[in-house]
């Protein structure tokens, strides 16, 4: 899952890539979009290790994308934004650090995200028109017409300055429409950059809705402390009257708001942690691990975590009796620790 980091030119997008996965963005490509992992902290791996004392320990990790900075009046935004396509969950950051008021911003990029959405409908009606007036074999004409449907009614909503709902879109509008990536359609959040000297950040959660969670950090002072030993930066701050939300809470809630969560692996070769989305099945657990475990899956093993790290061992989990057997079905669980079997 891509995660894209995306705001007005100088809201701090790049400070927050090289915060969360400690790269500097290349100055020569801030055109374009870049990528990197920013590792996912799991203090339960620790505790898988003292049990273990594997020869690896891998954590999971998220890509984050920085993005080229939109211009605040709204030239050349479409292209910028195409940049954002490929993204699953969106990262909207909000300047407040320079003044930026959170609705005011927000207003703005939705508007910014409906043009691009707009763009891409229109031209692609064109071409359907164009299409449609040809010879086409009866299969080809109805899907033809059945996306121009849908995009008409995707056009009237954005003309109207409403954002793509997709779940209130038929199924069948859906499909025929779900390759073009609106960028309205995709989930998001809103992150709030504050001041270096904020020290209320709840007071953001007024902004947050169902559809637009809310976090607010300075990843200006945060990137700065971040330079500095753990004691000096927690010293620094109670010197300076600073307070800091921190990088593992920022990715968990990121990670948890686009919708993954973490399940682990554990043995003597290696303990790992894994993300996939939430509600997903032990297949798709699987399928995070190697494609080849998909076909292969006969069954498997579950143990909580918190049972496991609680009780000591994997003998103690068992017998007293709190693992269980599961199918390709079973919904796993944040942090559960899975073993699989797979056919040879
Ligand atoms: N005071 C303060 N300055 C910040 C903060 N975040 C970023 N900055 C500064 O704001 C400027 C822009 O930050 P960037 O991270 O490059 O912003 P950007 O969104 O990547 O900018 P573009 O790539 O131009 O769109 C830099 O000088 C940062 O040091 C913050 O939380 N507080
Ligand atoms: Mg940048």
């Amino acid at each position: 899952m891509k995660i894209g980091l995306v705001g007005y030119s100088g809201s701090g997008k790049s400070s927050l890539f090289s915060w969360l996965s400690g790269v500097t963005p290349d100055p020569a490509a801030v055109n374009s979009s870049q990528s990197a992992m920013a590792l996912i902290p799991e203090p339960r791996l620790e505790a898988l290790c003292k049990i273990y004392k594997p020869k690896k320990v891998t954590y999971a990790s998220m890509e984050v994308d920085d993005t080229p900075g939109l211009n605040r009046d709204h030239v050349g935004n479409v292209s910028k934004l195409a940049y954002l396509r490929e993204a699953d969950y969106l990262v909207c950051l909000v300047p407040v650090f320079n003044g930026a008021r959170v609705d005011s911003e927000m207003q703005a990029f939705v508007e910014d995200m409906i043009l691009a959405d707009l763009e891409i409908v229109v031209n692609r009606l064109e071409k359907i028109d164009e299409q449609l007036k040809r010879h086409l074999p009866k299969e080809n004409l109805e899907k033809l017409q059945i996306e121009k449907e849908a995009l008409v009614v995707i056009r009237d909503r954005l003309e109207s300055g409403n954002p793509i709902l997709a779940d209130e879109m038929s199924d069948e509008h859906y499909h025929a429409t779900r390759s073009f990536r609106f960028l309205t359609e995709k989930r998001r959040m809103i992150f709030v950059n504050t001041g270096d000297d904020e020290v209320d950040f709840e007071q953001y959660q007024r902004f947050a809705t169902d559809r637009e969670p809310v976090l607010a950090a300075s990843v200006g002072l945060e990137l700065e402390l971040n330079k500095m030993e753990p004691e000096e930066a927690d010293a620094f701050c109670q010197e300076m009257g600073l307070t800091r939300v921190g990088r593992d809470k920022v990715v968990r809630t990121i990670m948890d708001n686009s919708g993954q969560m973490v399940f682990l692996t554990a043995g003597e070769k290696e303990v790992r942690s894994w993300l996939m989305s939430k509600n997903g099945t032990a297949l798709e657990a699987a399928g995070r691990i190697h494609s080849d475990f998909i076909k292969k899956f006969i069954r498997c093993e579950v143990m909580s975590c918190d049972d496991l790290t609680r009780l000591g061992s994997e003998r103690e989990v068992k017998s007293a009796g709190l693992n269980h057997r599961e199918t390709k079905d079973y919904i796993v669980k944040e942090g559960d620790v899975l073993l699989f079997h797979i056919s040879q």
